[in-house]
C-alpha cells in the first residue's frame, strides 16, 4: 500500500512522476474552492503527508483535517502561507529548500545591486533608443568596492550573500532577530540604524506576519537618496506605499526589487519611476535550481518514509 500525500501544489512533472511512484496522490491543486474542502472531508483523514509550496495556502482548519498528518515538504525556501505554529502544535515537520536556492538567489540579489549602481536598464535603454549616438557618453554611475552593504536577515541564502559582495570590495554588517556570531561580521541589532550606515539594503529576511511592513519610511530615509534597497525577500516585507513615496520624492536612490505586493502585476508606480529595476520574483527561476527544490521536496518525503532523518527540517 502506498502512503496517501496530499498535493497542494505541484512540482515540475518529472518529479510529479517520481512521487506517483511512491505514493498515492489526492491532487488538492487540481480541484476548485469547493472540490478542494469535499477532498479534506473526504481523503484528510488518510493524508499522512502533503507536498505544496510557500505560495499555497496550509492553514490551521486544513491540518486539522487530517488527524494522521506526519509531515510537510514545502518545495519554496519561503513558507509564509503555511500555519507553522499549527504544526508545531502537533509535532509535525516541516522541510523547505533554501539550500537548493542559496546561490541563485544570492547571485540575484548581487545581480539587482550592480544593475541598480550600474544603471543597467537605462543604459540598455540608451543604447537601444540612439541616446548613445545623439547625446553621447551615459552619465557616470557608482562602484560596488567601498561601499557599505547592509543586509536585513541573516539566513542561508544571507549567508550566501556576503561572500559575493565581498569579491565586489563592499564591506558587510547585518540586521537579523538574533546576532548568529558564526558569521563573524558586525550585528546591528537596529534596521533604521543599519540602514543609515549602507549604502545599499539588501532584505532576506522570511515572509509572513512577523516581518509585515518591517522596511518602512524611517528605514527608507535613513538608506537616503544615495541608497539602493534590493528586495529578494517577500513584497511584504517592505511597505510599499512608503517606498514609492521615497522613490518619487528622492529621499532613496533607487529600488530594485524581485517581489512585490501586488504580484504579478506590479504597482503602476512602479512600473514607471526611473530609479526601480523590477525583476518578475525570479530569483530561483533557473532550471537548474528549480530542479534541485524539486529534488528536495521528493527527497524529505522519502527520508520521511524511510525513517532517516529529514534533510532540511524548518520546525
Ligand atoms: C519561488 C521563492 O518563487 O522559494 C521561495 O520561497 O519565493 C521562490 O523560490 C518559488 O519557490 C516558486 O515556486
Amino acid at each position: 500500500m502506498k502512503p496517501d500525500v496530499l498535493v497542494i501544489s505541484a512540482p515540475q512533472d518529472r518529479h510529479l512522476a517520481m512521487l506517483e511512484q511512491s505514493y498515492t496522490l489526492h491532487r488538492h491543486d487540481l480541484a476548485d474552492a469547493a472540490g478542494k474542502d469535499a477532498m479534506l472531508d473526504e481523503v484528510g483523514p488518510r493524508i499522512l503527508a502533503i507536498a505544496t509550496s510557500g505560495h499555497a495556502p496550509l492553514t490551521a482548519a486544513m491540518i486539522d483535517k487530517m488527524p494522521a498528518l506526519q509531515m510537510v515538504s514545502c518545495v519554496s525556501a519561503g513558507y509564509d502561507t503555511i500555519d507553522v505554529a499549527a504544526l508545531t502544535a502537533r509535532g509535525i515537520p516541516l522541510t523547505n529548500t533554501s539550500d537548493a536556492l542559496a546561490d541563485d538567489v544570492a547571485d540575484t540579489a548581487m545581480m539587482l545591486t550592480m544593475a541598480a549602481r550600474r544603471g543597467l536598464i537605462g543604459a540598455h535603454a540608451y543604447v537601444a533608443s540612439g541616446d548613445w549616438a545623439r547625446k553621447g557618453m551615459y552619465p557616470l554611475q557608482s562602484s560596488l568596492r567601498g561601499k557599505r552593504l547592509g543586509i536585513a536577515g541573516m539566513g542561508r541564502i544571507a549567508q550566501a550573500i556576503i561572500p559575493r559582495a565581498e569579491a565586489s570590495g563592499m564591506e558587510v554588517a547585518y540586521f537579523s532577530r538574533r546576532e548568529k556570531p558564526d558569521v563573524g561580521r558586525p550585528f546591528q541589532p537596529d534596521l533604521v540604524a543599519l540602514a543609515a550606515w549602507a549604502d545599499v539594503l539588501i532584505v532576506i529576511v522570511a515572509g509572513g506576519a512577523g516581518t509585515k511592513n518591517l522596511v518602512g519610511a524611517e528605514v527608507l530615509q535613513a538608506l537616503g537618496p544615495e541608497g539602493t534597497l534590493v528586495n529578494v525577500s517577500r513584497g511584504t516585507v517592505v511597505d510599499e506605499t512608503a517606498l514609492i513615496a521615497a522613490l518619487r520624492s528622492g529621499a532613496l536612490g533607487h529600488a530594485a526589487l524581485d517581489v512585490f505586493w501586488n504580484e504579478p502585476e506590479a504597482d503602476p508606480a512602479l512600473t514607471s519611476l526611473p530609479n526601480v529595476t523590477l525583476y518578475p520574483h525570479h530569483a530561483s527561476g533557473t532550471r537548474e535550481t528549480r530542479a534541485a527544490m524539486a529534488q528536495l521536496m521528493v527527497d524529505n518525503l522519502a527520508a520521511h518514509f524511510a525513517g532517516k532523518p529529514l534533510l532540511t527540517r524548518v520546525n
